[in-house]
């Protein structure tokens, strides 16, 4: 993969940013021609207009649009900051879905593979302070067995079909912020921070990487939230002590913030001495530790249990393109709720919320874009899908590595993330199998050797219960997804608490955190039953109350995130109505009955 980036761009007091954000003009390539064509060498052909961040789809009043399969172009003139002449000047993309082709002027600079993690490219010989330059991205939403999400193009009567097996429309486009930006020549490029507590002490192990840096000395100065040094160092790594440390914690999102300087010369080797200072980058440090012991999830030493939801990056209208009003409405229904915590169900979610959830102190699993590697479901159907999961024209060796690439990149965007305290690998996989254990096997390697500092799991199926699970083995954290009540036992919560209450005294035995990380049943808002009725909103609340009292006599469950936190979207489907309708909020985020019956469980204060 080309151009994979790390650190977001910054204003600094040595660098600068711009937002490429607004009106694209917007061409679909039904015909795959562009490239041919070579359609980034001048203005775009049948031109619309497309707003970014979006996802394109739901935007246009056309079918054509909505379920277009294939390559759109994205195109649009900046003007490079006319302040900007010497710097180095990177074009960065917080991500394009699924993958990209980018082009400054007639020169290709960068692509991509993956929807949801940031590329960027050094575009310096390219620009010149003051010029415009003009911007073309080629994004695709194809997916095959050999991208994650995987799926696949059938060819049919009526032509090439898309089909994929997760259970939430293929939306896509440019979903997130693009930036131009400006940095110092030499620059750090990369800060991986590692915080550690012993009693009142805090303690931050920082390691800086940088670039055409030579001669130049690192120094380190950590700052609290008023301002104040209260730590600092030199060297390109190096431990950062804090007496009285004001840790975060759930529900206390406290940050210091970090400035990793590169400096010309170090000015009496005390690491706060008067160089130049050439670059500087700041990083948001939250002081807290995570840990699993025997059955517990510990957070700064103290249990934790998990309220909260699965939740999706779905929007009407915008689709997965990231909305600040929504940022803050999702976070103050959350507040509301009692929720301390979500899952970034099944993509990588923007560096915004991850953001957010720092600075208000709510606790993150963090899941890569690995969902529907599995041939047993589709779109919440059980079944076969007519393909075997692992084999070498299926999810393969190939598939792996993308998989792999995946995980790294989501480790390196977010390993800095105080709110992130595991990783999920994946959602749902076939994990009942031999060629399922093969497959993950290495992918727990390549997690744990990103990030030796977090817990690392990934989300059971209910079609590999306790005891046929192969994959569970790996894992730090036990995550189970199960709909007793709904897509089992439907309408008899009696049979399913029994049922249910059996499989996880089964998971307890294994002598690892359990966290029900989905559980929920669809419900029509405004629909009653004085009887227990699937898709009634009282069903939904009985659904809930069922799941929680299973959940009270496990000791070694730590966590519940219902399914889901809002109605969303999906492909067309027989047990789809107008999308998902598992959400406890309607999709324009109106609560349905079980959201009160949530907030009194949740809310020790409601
Ligand atoms: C699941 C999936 C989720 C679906 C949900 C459902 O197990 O992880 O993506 O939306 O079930 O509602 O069927």
């Amino acid at each position: 993969t080309k151009g994979h980036a790390v650190l977001r761009p910054q204003d600094s007091s040595t660098r600068e940013r711009k937002r490429l954000d607004g009106l694209w003009a917007f061409s679909l390539d039904p015909e795959a021609e562009g490239r041919t064509a070579r359609w980034w060498a001048g203005r775009l052909p049948h031109a619309s207009e497309m707003a970014v961040p979006a996802s394109y789809n739901d935007i246009a009043a056309d079918a054509a649009v909505r379920d277009h399969l294939g390559e759109v172009w994205y195109q649009r003139t900046v003007r490079v900051p006319r302040g900007w002449a010497g710097q180095r000047v990177v074009l960065h993309f917080e991500s394009a879905t699924h993958r990209a082709t980018v082009w400054v002027d007639d020169t290709e600079v960068m692509s991509h593979e993956g929807g949801y993690t940031p590329f960027e490219a050094d575009i310096t010989g390219l620009v010149s302070a003051g010029e415009e330059i003009r911007v073309t991205a080629c994004v695709d939403n194809t997916l095959s067995f050999q991208t994650i999400p995987p799926g696949v193009v059938e060819d049919t009567p009526a032509g090439p079909r898309q089909r994929y097996w997760h259970d939430f429309f293929n939306y896509a486009g440019l979903h997130r912020s693009i930036w131009l930006s400006a940095t110092p020549h030499a620059h750090t490029d990369d800060v991986t921070v590692v915080t550690g507590l012993d009693g009142l002490t805090g303690t931050v192990d920082y390691t800086a990487t940088t670039v055409g840096a030579d001669g130049l000395g690192v120094r380190a100065v950590l700052r609290d939230a008023d301002g104040h040094e209260v730590a600092s160092g030199s060297g390109a790594s190096g431990r950062l002590t804090v007496a009285d440390v004001h840790r975060w914690a759930p529900g206390d999102g406290y940050l210091y913030d970090l400035e990793v300087q590169l400096v010309e010369h170090d000015g009496g080797g005390d690491g706060d001495g008067g160089g130049t200072v050439v670059d500087s980058y700041h990083q948001s440090v939250g002081i807290r530790t995570v840990e699993v012991r025997g059955t517990q999830f510990l957070i700064n030493s103290e249990p934790f249990h998990f309220t909260g939801f699965g939740k999706h990056e779905d929007i009407p209208v915008i689709g997965k393109g990231h909305d600040d009003g929504y940022l803050v409405h999702d976070f103050a229904l959350m507040e509301w709720i009692g929720a301390n915590s979500f899952r970034t169900s099944h993509y990588p979610y923007s560096e915004d919320v991850l953001d957010y959830a720092d600075r208000h102190g709510i606790v993150v699993i963090d899941e890569t874009a690995a969902v529907g590697l599995n041939m047993g479901l589709g779109g919440g159907i059980f079944g076969s899908q007519g393909y075997q999961t692992y084999s070498p024209d299926t999810v393969n060796d190939e598939t792996r590595a993308v998989h792999a690439q995946a995980i790294r990149e989501l480790v390196a965007r977010d390993k800095n993330h105080p709110c992130v305290v595991v990783w999920s690998i994946a959602n749902e996989p076939e994990s009942d199998t031999e060629g399922a254990e093969d497959y993950f096997r290495p992918l727990f390697d390549v997690a744990r050797e990103a990030d030796p500092t977090r817990p690392v799991g990934f989300v059971n199926v209910m079609l590999a219960p306790h005891g046929k699970c192969r994959v569970s083995q790996f894992a730090d954290v036990l995550m189970l997804n199960r709909y007793y009540g709904w897509y089992v036992n439907t309408g008899d919560l009696a049979a399913a608490e029994t049922a249910w209450l059996d499989e996880l005294q089964g998971w307890a035995t294994e002598g690892k955190p359990i966290i029900v990380t989905e559980y929920g049943a669809d419900t029509l808002p405004g629909l009653h039953s004085l009887t227990p009725q699937p898709w009634s909103e009282e069903y939904q609340v009985a659904y809930l109350d069922m799941n929680h009292r299973v959940f009270d006599r496990v000791d070694a469950v730590v966590g519940e995130h219902v399914w889901n936190f809002a109605d969303f979207a999906t492909t067309s489907g027989i047990m789809r109505v107008d999308g998902n309708k598992k959400g406890v909020f309607t999709r324009d985020r109106k609560p349905k009955a079980a959201a009160f019956a949530l907030r009194r469980r949740w809310r020790k204060d409601s």
